[in-house]
């Protein structure tokens, strides 16, 4: 029997920065407001807040409440720009303590209900909800999803929305589908009809460069990606990420919802019954340490882990302690490769006494496929914020 398909969650704040203002001044709801520029600007007499109208400089909205995007401003545009967009909306400076601050709230929320969680910024969260939804039916996603938003918003008093679907890409793509407040469930079977007629972009790892180039190539929408050939979109894109946006327009994702207890590296060491001598037990030494790579190879498979930087530990007879790790230039798991790397270790180390306890870690750890080769690398909010 194949295996059940995944449950699998993305939930996203709604407006997030700007919603967080609100808590403070709950009078402004309703008004085009937003977020941008940290320093104070002088406000026109009376009023409490300055309109944008009001803004000279270089600054850029982080964020804008819903009303203010109905004028047609949004995140990263120039504040002067949406001045001439939306004069009236309100502007506030950005308050990143307070982000963060709800930010931890909303994930600890989150965490009680459905603590398979993977943090993917400040607003932002993936579930793995396959254990609390075991039969996989919408209709089951659809009330995890609502029992999340009342949580959140009762914790809070914050909204979000959520995307539910068999991956991250997916669930990904269907938290923006229905913001704010939404929520959106698709399956497997649902792809031709609600995801295919979506444009392109929508794609999370298809970047504005992607985008245009995909239709100056006549390709707008995600169906008519899946249509193309995988061989042409590799000529145009290259191998990998050919192979990619063919897999993605497909709704095909296996990456693993990670939580924070992943581990930042893999180790094994061994103490030996009595100490060896680099030279006089070479022979001893070369097979232990062997061994030692294959287990970790087999701990790192098991785990489903690569990993690009190979570390050699060696305690001395005098317990004196030596380190030392050498990057590779892809991620591995091969046995083989481990052991040739950390044995390259071992010859940056004077090796004139007995040793009594040898170690090998792997760390700088990837999950096979987990991040789309060669796509741009859009930084995460975590990365703009940390
Ligand atoms: P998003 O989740 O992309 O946007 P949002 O929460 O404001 O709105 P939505 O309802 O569409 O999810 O980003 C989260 C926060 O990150 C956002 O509130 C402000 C900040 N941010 C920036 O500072 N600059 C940016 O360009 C973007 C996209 C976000
Ligand atoms: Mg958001
Ligand atoms: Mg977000």
């Amino acid at each position: 029997m194949p295996p059940l398909p995944r449950s699998i969650a993305h939930l996203d704040m709604d407006a997030f920065f700007a919603s967080v203002e609100l808590l403070r001044y709950p009078h402004l709801r309703g008004q085009p407001v937003v977020v941008g520029g940290r320093r104070a600007l002088a406000t026109t007499a009376g009023q409490a807040f300055p309109c944008l109208h009001d803004y000279v400089g270089r600054g850029v909205i982080t964020t804008a409440t819903y009303e203010a995007r109905a004028l047609g401003v949004h995140s990263g545009m120039g504040l002067m720009k949406a001045g001439q967009l939306a004069p009236d909306a309100l502007l506030l400076p950005a308050d990143f303590e307070a982000y963060r601050h709800y930010s931890r709230l909303f994930k600890a929320t989150v965490r009680e209900i459905a603590p398979h969680l993977e943090d993917r910024g400040i607003d932002e969260i993936y579930l793995d909800l396959t254990a609390l939804n075991p039969d996989g039916t919408p209709d089951g996603a659809r009330r995890i999803a609502r029992q999340l938003q009342h949580a959140v918003l009762e914790a809070t008093g914050l909204s979000c929305s959520v995307g539910v679907a068999p991956n991250k890409l997916l669930a990904k793509l269907c938290s923006d589908l229905d913001k704010p407040a939404g929520i959106t469930v698709v399956t497997a079977a649902d792809l031709p009809a609600r995801i295919w007629p979506l444009p392109a972009r929508r794609i999370n790892g298809i970047g504005p460069k992607a985008a245009a180039r995909l239709e100056t190539l006549g390709i707008a929408s995600i169906g008519e990606l899946a249509a193309a050939d995988p061989a042409w979109l590799q000529e145009h894109f290259g191998e990998r990420y050919g192979i990619w946006l063919h897999r993605a327009a497909h709704g095909d994702d296996e990456r693993p919802v990670v939580t924070e207890s992943e581990p930042k590296s893999v180790s094994r060491e061994t103490t030996f019954e009595r100490d060896l001598h680099p030279r006089t037990d070479k022979a001893d030494l070369s097979e232990h340490f062997t061994r030692l790579c294959e287990q970790l190879a087999a701990d790192l498979a098991r785990k489903g882990y690569l990993g690009k930087t190979i570390g050699l530990k060696l305690r001395f007879d005098n317990f004196h302690t030596v380190t030392r790790d050498q990057t590779l230039a892809t991620p591995t798991g091969d046995a083989a490769t481990i052991r040739r790397a950390a044995g390259e270790c071992a010859r940056r180390v004077p090796l004139d006494r007995r040793i009594r306890l040898l170690g090998v870690r792997v760390s700088g750890l990837v999950r096979p496929g987990d991040v789309p080769p060669h796509a741009t690398h859009t930084p995460t909010q975590a990365e703009l914020f940390a």
